[in-house]
């Protein structure tokens, strides 16, 4: 209950703030986009992550603000970036099944786009399997989401259990390989290969992009090049880090 209290006033207090994992073009090690992963630096109670408080979040309601509250903010993120001189091409904001229901996630978008002026198809919308399957009319609230012209991309993909018919008539344009399929990638050949090579070839024959994530060393870049996936995001190439840091590390200069 205190936990619960110390989170609702922390947007108003200043205590939650966006961290940005740089994802990257294997072979030119090019920024492609960030993503977003919010953070919690309570006063009271230090760092709290999130697998703490996003599923507090999310049972309280309370995501409904924060959610929002991310959107707006990363998408602000995008422009004062660009004065500053650096282009980032994309921006990934994750999105949890809560702020589907009611039917309110279409227009949320909609007013962080509105408000800040970037261009749709510059925000990408991550969701995972088991949100997507989960969700009562997950089509609808994906196909409005579309309609803004936004990218969509599965989160986590391989650890939830979606049809791949189903799969097929979501208008999404990404699959994120799962982290725990890439901690595993051994020498060619290597059974435990097989999921990351079918979901990259499943990409391939869907006609998505496919992105490899928890990318720690070279081996595994180089695994997933071989294999034909060229984007990958992981602590090889960056870990979360603040906007401004993420300017110095990739901006003008850098
Ligand atoms: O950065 P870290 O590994 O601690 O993130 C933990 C989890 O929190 C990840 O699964 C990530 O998807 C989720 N997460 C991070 N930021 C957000 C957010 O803004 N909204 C939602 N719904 N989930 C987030
Ligand atoms: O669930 P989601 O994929 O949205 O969240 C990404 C999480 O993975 C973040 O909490 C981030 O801190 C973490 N992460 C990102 N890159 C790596 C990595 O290379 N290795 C590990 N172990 N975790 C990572
Ligand atoms: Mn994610
Ligand atoms: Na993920």
């Amino acid at each position: 209950l205190r936990l619960e209290a110390l989170l609702r006033r922390a947007i108003e207090q200043h205590e939650i703030w966006l961290a940005y994992q740089p994802q990257v073009d294997i072979e030119s090690g090019r920024l492609t986009g960030v993503e977003a992963l919010v953070r919690w630096n309570s006063a009271e109670l230090g760092q709290v992550p999130p697998a703490r408080f996003i599923p507090l979040a999310e049972e309280t309601g309370f995501i409904d603000q924060l959610g929002a509250w991310v959107l707006n903010e990363a998408c602000r993120q995008m422009v004062r970036w660009e004065r500053a001189g650096l282009r980032v091409p994309k921006m990934a904001v994750n999105l949890s099944g809560r702020q589907f229901d009611r039917g309110g996630v279409a227009p949320l978008v909609g007013r962080a786009l509105a408000e800040t002026g970037l261009a749709p198809q510059r925000l990408q919308l991550e969701m995972t399997e088991s949100v997507i399957m989960n969700t009562g009319d997950a089509l609808q609230y994906i196909n409005d989401l579309h309609g803004l012209g936004v990218q969509l991309a599965i989160d986590d993909f391989g650890t939830g259990y979606s049809s791949l018919a189903y799969l097929q008539q979501l208008p999404v344009q990404t699959l994120k390989i799962d982290r725990s399929f890439i901690k595993d990638l051994a020498a060619d050949g290597a059974s435990q290969n097989a999921i990351a090579i079918a979901i990259i070839q499943l990409g391939k024959s869907m006609d998505l992009s496919v992105i490899a994530e928890g990318v720690e060393t070279e081996e595994q870049a180089a695994f997933l090049l071989r294999h034909g996936c060229r984007r990958a995001q992981g602590y090889l190439y960056g870990k979360p880090v603040a906007a401004a840091q993420l300017l110095a590390q990739w901006g003008v200069g850098a």
